[in-house]
């Protein structure tokens, strides 16, 4: 038997994942293989991305991941009352709350039979969230409460010049351009990668380094209220409309009175998918509302990640 084939390998370690895609955005669920945690999903996080980092890069980059991918780790929760704590992660590290990464746990609890239609509560690093999962698949998040923290901030950027946006929370930090217009097509990716890359640096450096989302907007181009680019921390973009995205920007909505409580907006991705979002406020004079994503994912593959003994990319290939 040669030394690869299956008889003489010698494995060193097997992770369990089942992949699936909100809005062509995918998510990797580990199910088996992962490090044993335990305690609030904050210290979790902390504990991996400290000590078992290599954890992360096995299951996200390439060879075995790619820059796109988004990984979700299910635990125990350490809150009451949760069907399982999540803690997602990417490319280059970890991410407090992922709205289309939720949904894709949602349907691959719901594929495993785990949980069945209704509500569901999930802790995660930034606190609890609870999703509805409907008979007909789609999952409806309600995410942490989400506010802007910055109106019309404005800052110089090298190659581009005056960019002005807001800065909002909505389970991660963005900046959210108002101008200047970007056009919003599938062959201008490169550019809008390059352009919101640009932006993320000046912003980081002009005092925000908490930002680690840039978001883009135009007008909807599929009957949706708005269609957005989304770059993500590692530099991929966001296939999905982005869940934590949609929620920043509702709050920028609530704030400047653009969208009534409880109405719906549907926010299209640059790929053309879409969320439904709508929001609810929880304090007006702190201008903090409580968003809610509607979305639907898809299961694609179940399988089992191999790290052989003599693999020299068993943790994955670098990319920082
Ligand atoms: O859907 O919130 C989201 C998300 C964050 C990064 C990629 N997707």
């Amino acid at each position: 038997m040669p030394k690869g084939s299956k008889a003489e390998m010698t494995i060193m370690r097997t992770i369990g994942v089942i992949d699936s895609h909100t809005g062509g955005e995918p998510t990797r669920v580990v199910i088996t293989g992962a490090p044993a945690t335990s305690g609030p999903m904050a210290d979790r996080l902390a504990y991996l991305r400290d000590e078992r980092d290599d954890f992360r890069r096995s299951v996200v980059l390439e060879p075995r991941g790619s820059d796109v991918m988004v990984g979700a780790l299910i635990t125990d929760s350490h809150e009451p009352d949760c069907a399982c704590g999540v803690i997602f992660f990417n490319n280059v590290g970890y991410l407090g709350m992922c709205g289309h990464g939720l949904i894709g746990v949602v349907a691959t609890l719901a594929y495993l039979g785990r949980i069945g239609s209704g509500e569901h509560r999930f802790d995660t690093p930034v606190g609890v969230v609870s999703a509805v999962l409907h008979p007909d698949g789609s999952v409806a998040l309600t995410n942490v409460p989400s506010h802007r923290a910055v109106a019309g901030f404005a800052v110089d950027v090298p190659g581009i010049g005056l960019v002005e946006g807001d800065i909002a929370w909505g389970g991660n930090w963005f900046f959210l351009v108002k101008s200047p217009a970007h056009e919003l097509a599938m062959n201008r990716v490169g550019e809008l990668i390059h352009a919101a890359h640009a932006i993320r640096v000046a912003v980081n450096g002009a005092g925000h380094p908490e930002v680690d989302h840039v978001e883009f907007f135009g007008p909807g181009q599929s009957g949706g209220d708005s269609r957005n680019f989304v770059l993500c921390p590692g530099n991929a973009y966001d296939r999905s409309p982005c869940g934590t995205g949609t929620s920043a920007k509702l709050a920028c909505l609530a704030a400047d009175g653009k969208l009534a409580e409880g109405a719906d907006w549907v926010q299209e991705s640059i790929v053309g998918s879409s969320f439904t979002g709508r929001y609810r406020w929880l304090d007006r004079d702190a201008v903090t509302i409580l968003p809610q994503i509607t979305g639907k994912a898809h299961v694609m593959a179940e399988s089992t990640l191999l790290m052989a003994e003599d693999d020299p990319f068993a943790e994955g290939i670098s990319i920082q």
